[in-house]
């Protein structure tokens, strides 16, 4: 009795935690300019993803840093903090099963000339380093990237009235 309980609460937990993951997306400073904050937003919402932390920040060079740190090396590293400088950002925290990697699957490729139609950057922007949109590569990245930009507090762990329409369980 006792294993079968422990073993369907068990299941029940893996389940929960599947549709708790977090990604962290940002809307870019072209994004914002270019009036697509709602589109970005429209998407994931209708996806069925719940949102649980956004706001508007006009980032630091410091933050942007750590924020591309793994990117430091690269020739384009100026260019791409400077851009990221250049007016407020809107990041953004999303829960749902598996939403980092469909999160990613939602944005497209880095280069938008790459990018299906259907996407975000496919649909949205023409060029690499006006690819409008950030997304977490990994449940791992995902982390550091939210505990960069966001405090705890600035999170809401709520429930979503339509969570049974859009999961089985
Ligand atoms: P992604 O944003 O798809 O995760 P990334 O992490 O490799 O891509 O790079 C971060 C950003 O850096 C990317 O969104 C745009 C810019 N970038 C990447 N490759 C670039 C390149 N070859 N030229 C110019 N900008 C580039
Ligand atoms: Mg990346």
């Amino acid at each position: 009795m006792f294993t079968v309980l422990f073993s369907f609460f068990t299941w029940i937990t893996i389940k929960m935690s599947g549709n708790k993951e977090r990604t962290f997306i940002m809307v870019k400073p072209d994004g914002v300019q270019r009036g697509l904050v709602g589109e970005i937003i429209k998407r994931f919402e209708a996806k069925g993803f719940k949102l649980v932390g956004i706001k508007m920040k006009q980032a630091s060079e410091e933050l942007l840093k750590k924020h591309y740190e793994e990117l430091a090396g690269k020739p384009f590293f100026g260019g791409l903090i400077k851009y990221m400088l250049s007016g407020p950002v809107v990041p953004m925290v999303w829960e749902g099963l598996n939403v980092v990697k469909t999160g990613r699957v939602m944005l497209g490729e880095t280069n938008p000339a790459d990018s299906k139609p259907g996407t975000i950057r496919g649909d949205l922007c023409i060029q690499v380093g006006r690819n409008i949109i950030h997304g977490s590569d990994s449940v791992e990245t995902a982390k550091r990237e939210i505990g960069l930009w966001f405090e705890d507090k600035e999170l809401s762990d709520w429930a979503p009235a339509q969570q049974s329409w859009v999961y089985e369980d």
